[in-house]
């Protein structure tokens, strides 16, 4: 063997062992600190890696049929980024309480794109599929022809009046964008019935039937779980303009309407009864028709969107009672609803025991005295 013979044969050792030493710091980096390290050295779990429940003692889930028939509807919710730990519950409640039974599709809608987080957390709590979607430009901000002096000076009046979001601009584009313009995104197209969910909701019971199809199958259009009444400051104007639309299209008001369930002198006077439109169950294809489509641009083409506070719960709630016929709005009694500050508990004989409910019925809001049950009930 020459010497260079041996320096190629100790390069090759010093290669292998240092190649070794690296390899192995390389994996005892962290060890100290890993968790799953520090959980093996801990009483609780002692010596070895955590028990495995085996598999034949999970239940087969509870409710695992797939419905004969699904409808075509989607639930939807419409949410910020920064909402992302409400959304996640309220889609976590829906899904326990109804969803994983059922399965429906969810699609979420924002003004921005929804970050990776927001559609990891979500995508990780959702049975169905799951849609994102970007909320074009023109169906969520302010158009152009908004005399903006005028709004900027409504807007500071109603904040000087402490009016609940009288000084928000952003919460004007969302109350028009739910007024007139969500049906409309490209990925609801797809679908004609939605439920709206919104961020920090919660369902108090067991929903162990599908709404849709039941809201299909009975010719309903709109569903609500909550009415009341709304703050005369946000839409002095919104009654008046409905009476023209009205007088120039007699045409859309509905046989056996719900006038007077929001009208307590014949369709004179709003006595501000509405649908809580945080919680609905509706058919799209009610909003995307004839009649809603030319009540909502006579009341967008007056800005009262911008220059008052209109609400879409107001706007929904007059034209669905006005444009349906009184038994197509229907009242999930039995869907124990809760949205900041109040709850719907189910009311109807042994609905509080089938649904098996968390909220104590005895303080659902349709007791209350801010609650519009008295007129609902009137005209049934
Ligand atoms: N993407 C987006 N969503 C919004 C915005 N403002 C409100 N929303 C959503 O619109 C819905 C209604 O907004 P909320 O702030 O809950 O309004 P509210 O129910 O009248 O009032 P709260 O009592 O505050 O709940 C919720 O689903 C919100 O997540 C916004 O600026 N952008
Ligand atoms: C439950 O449903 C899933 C698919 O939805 C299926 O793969 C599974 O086999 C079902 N389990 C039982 C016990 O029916
Ligand atoms: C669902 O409803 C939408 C809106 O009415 C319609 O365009 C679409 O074709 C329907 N899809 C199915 C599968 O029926
Ligand atoms: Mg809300």
């Amino acid at each position: 063997m020459n010497t260079t013979t041996r320096y190629v044969i100790l390069a090759v050792f010093l290669i292998i062992g240092l190649h070794s030493i690296l390899s192995f710091t390389h994996e005892e980096y962290g060890r100290a600190t890993s968790i799953s390290n520090i959980k093996a050295q801990l009483p609780w779990s002692a010596g070895s890696t955590l028990e495995e429940i085996p598999d034949k003692y999970y239940i087969a889930p509870e409710h695992n049929v797939t419905q004969p028939r699904r409808a075509n509807a989607t639930i939807l919710m419409l949410a910020r980024n920064s909402d992302a730990d409400s959304a996640v519950k309220s889609v976590r409640e829906l899904e326990d309480k109804f969803n994983r039974k059922y399965k429906y599709p969810w699609v979420f809608l924002n003004e921005e794109p929804f970050s990776e987080e927001f559609k990891k957390r979500i995508s990780n709590v959702a049975s169905g599929e799951v849609h994102f979607g970007l909320v074009p430009h023109d169906h969520w901000f302010q158009p152009d022809w908004i005399d903006e002096e005028k709004a900027t000076a409504a807007r500071k009046k109603m904040e000087d009046d402490h009016i609940i979001y009288g000084g928000s601009l952003s919460y004007r584009n969302m109350c028009r964008f739910n007024s007139g313009f969500f049906y409309r995104n490209p990925i609801l197209q797809n679908y004609r019935w939605y439920w709206r969910v919104e961020p920090d909701v919660h369902f108090h019971c067991e929903i162990d039937y599908d709404p849709f199809l039941y809201m299909e199958e009975n010719d309903k259009v709109y569903g609500f779980t909550i009415t009341m009444y709304e703050y005369l400051a946000t839409i002095p104007t919104l009654w008046d303009t409905v009476q023209k639309f009205i007088k120039e299209n007699p045409q859309y008001l509905a046989p056996e309407n719900a006038v007077n369930y929001l009208s307590d002198d014949g369709g004179k006077s709003f006595n501000l009864c509405h649908f809580w439109s945080n919680f609905e169950i509706a058919d799209m294809n009610f909003w995307r028709g004839e009649a809603y489509s030319k009540f909502f641009d006579y009341l967008d083409a007056t800005g009262g969107f911008y220059y008052e506070r209109w609400g879409d719960a107001p706007v929904h709630s007059i034209a669905v009672s006005l444009f349906a016929r009184k038994n197509q709005i229907h009242f999930f009694d039995d869907i124990g609803y809760e949205h900041n500050p109040y709850t719907h508990c189910p009311r109807g004989a042994g609905k509080w025991e089938k649904g098996k409910c968390s909220c104590n019925p005895d303080r659902s809001f349709d007791y209350d005295g801010y609650s519009c049950m008295k007129q609902w009930d009137r005209i049934q």
